[in-house]
Formats: C-alpha cells, structure tokens, sequence
C-alpha cells in the first residue's frame, strides 16, 4: 500500500539498531498512523538481523505494519520517506583517517546514489553513521535530484548531552531548559554553547554563573562524553544515541518545540560564515520536514574562535573526501 510511509534503517543489526527499532516501533517518530520498515545491513548481518525481525513481530507494535530486510540499498530504499543512515564503518586498530573516510566514503556514495534513483519524491535523510557530517555531505553529493537540504548529520546526542549537564549543574528540570546549541563538527572539536540558553526562562549563563566551569567542564563533557561512555561501559554509546535518532527525525517530521529550537548539522547556506554546503551544526528550527539555521545571534570572540577552529576540521574531511573522488 503506497499511502503507508516507510522508514527505512541501515546498520539495523548493530548496537544503535538495537534499541533504535523498538522506540520507532513503539511510534517515536510516526506516532498515529502505521509505518512500514526497511532493514538494511551487510549479507553477513542478516541473519542476525532475522533475530531482531523476530523480536520486532513479538512486540506486537500496533503501527508497525511490515518489515523487510535486505542488503541491497536500491531495494532498501525503494519508495522510503525517511533513512536513517544508522551503519558505517568504525575505525579499526591502526586505521588512518583517510582510510576511515575511505571505507564509509564506499559506503556512502552508494547509500546516496540509491536514495537519489529509489527514495520517494519527500524523502529526508538522517545521519548518526560516523563521521556522521561528512557521511551526510557525501551522500548529498551522489544524490544530486534531491534537495540538498533534505541531508541531515546527528548532532542531536550532542544537544542532549548539553542539556543534561546544565540540569546536573542548575537541578532545573531538563523541560526548563532550552536554546542550547551545538556548532560544527560531531567530533571533539564541536562548541556546545549556552550563550543563548534559558533556564527557566533566564538566560543560563546568569543562573550558572560560573564562567570557569562552562569553559572547563561543561564543554570538554558534552565534547567528550562519548569516550567517557566507552571508557565506563566498555562499548559506546548506543541506547542515547538511538534515543536522540528519534528525537531528530520527530522534530523534523513534527516540529521543534515553540520558543525552542534543537541542533542539527545541515548543508549550510553560509550562515555564520559557514562555507557554503559543509554539513555542519547550528542551532535550527524544524517544521514539516524541514531545518531552517535559526537567525542573527550574536557570537562571542570565543564562540567566533571555536566554531571556526571545528569548521577548519570540516573543511579538512571535505578536503579529503574531495581528493579521493567521493563527492
Ligand atoms: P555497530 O557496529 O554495533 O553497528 C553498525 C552496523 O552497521 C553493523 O551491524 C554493520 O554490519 C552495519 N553496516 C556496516 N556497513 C553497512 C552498510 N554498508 N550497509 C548497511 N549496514 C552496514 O555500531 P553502532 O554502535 O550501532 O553505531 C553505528 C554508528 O553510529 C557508528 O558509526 C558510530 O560511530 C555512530 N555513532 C554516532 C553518534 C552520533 O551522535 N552521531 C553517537 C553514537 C555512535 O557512536
């Protein structure tokens, strides 16, 4: 039936995948109305992703109208509204960066080329694969008949990565907090920012009042939280980064908050002299499926200095993904 939207997931037999599935399942994105599912994941995956299909029908999710799994992006792809661009290729021992962009650049290309030929005509597209912007520009890229600001990289884990440590540091409710922002790249060179932040309805640096800390601990574990995650829990982070997946692609099907905002990495337009179509952060409003780089705030020398130095790494992997013919 081509009135049922279909969402499809891809590395949906790893980790993120695992937790992932259930919340849509459960109508995290699509809430109302029945959804199917597409799975893609690597032949040698399949199997166990025949487990996890086991699982989803034993959940006897009310919306959750079909399910296929394959590991043909073409197939995969075919007639999708949404993609969740879930599996890439980690780093292994010894890997270079240009290895690493290398293998998902293999990975990517084809993803992208397969949406541009099968994806429905409103298809948006998410990227939490790693290196998650530069994955997104480059499936961009090898799909040139769709809109470019239909891409999108995850930059969600990160906003809500912020907002936990401003509850932990305040004790405001996380539903007190908002306008927090994430500049740049997913990496440890991102700017998580709280210049324009409301606690409670006050600006969140008066309540914190404390400049040291928001320099010296704030921003380094928002920045860093994913290998203190590694370092305690022996693998990474999955379950929230699952969970931020779904918070991304309902605020943009549905909407972000009134008088809120949320952080994605989009194709830029040159806003805050961000070159122009470098898949980076910004603070943005979503309606209707789409992003729009929230307008006119002030940056600090310092905000200037950090968005920039994470840009220049952006602009490094565009480099590079540009040298190996990937875009
Ligand atoms: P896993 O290694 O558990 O799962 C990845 C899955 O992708 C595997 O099952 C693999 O077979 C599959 N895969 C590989 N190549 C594929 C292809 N060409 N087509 C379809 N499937 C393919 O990793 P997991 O922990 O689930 O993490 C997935 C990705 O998310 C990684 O790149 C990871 O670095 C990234 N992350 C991104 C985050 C973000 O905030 N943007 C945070 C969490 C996470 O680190």
């Amino acid at each position: 039936n081509a009135q049922i939207p279909t969402i499809a997931v891809t590395g949906a037999a790893g980790q993120i995948g695992y937790s992932l599935l259930f919340r849509i399942a459960a109508g995290g994105i699509l809430r109302h109305r029945p959804f199917r599912l597409r799975l893609l994941e690597v032949e040698p995956a399949l199997k166990a992703l025949e487990g996890v299909v086991m699982e989803l029908q034993d959940g006897a999710f009310p919306l959750l109208a079909g399910i296929d799994i394959g590991s043909d992006p073409r197939e995969m792809f075919d007639g999708v509204n949404l993609a969740l661009l879930v599996g890439a290729r980690p780093r292994g021992p010894g890997m270079e960066r240009a290895d690493l962009l290398q293998a998902n650049g293999a990975i990517f290309t084809a993803q992208g080329r397969a949406l541009g030929e099968a994806a429905a005509d409103d298809v948006r597209v998410i990227v939490t694969g790693n290196p998650a912007n530069t994955n997104a520009l480059i499936a961009q890229r090898n799909a040139p008949d769709i809109p470019a600001d239909r891409f999108s990289a995850l930059t969600r884990l990160d906003h809500n990565r912020a907002i936990a440590q401003v509850a932990l540091k305040t004790g405001a409710a996380v539903s007190e907090i908002s306008r927090v922002s994430i500049w740049g790249n997913h990496s440890a060179s991102q700017y998580p920012d709280l210049a324009h932040a409301l606690v409670d309805g006050r600006p969140a640096l008066e309540v914190i009042d404390d400049d040291a800390w928001v320099e010296h601990n704030f921003i380094p574990t928002v920045a860093q939280r994913g290998a203190a995650i590694i370092q305690a829990r022996g693998s990474s982070s999955a379950a929230s980064a699952a969970s931020a997946t779904v918070d991304a692609a309902r605020d943009l099907l549905h909407g972000s908050a009134p008088g809120d905002w949320v952080s994605m990495a989009v194709p830029s337009d040159g806003s805050y002299g961000v070159r122009e179509g470098l898949v980076s952060s910004f603070p943005v409003t979503t309606s209707d499926g789409n992003a729009y780089i929230v307008p006119d705030l002030e940056l600090s020398d310092f905000a200037r200095r950090r968005i920039d130095a994470s840009v220049a790494e952006l602009q490094d992997e565009y480099d590079a993904v540009s040298a190996l013919g990937l875009i």
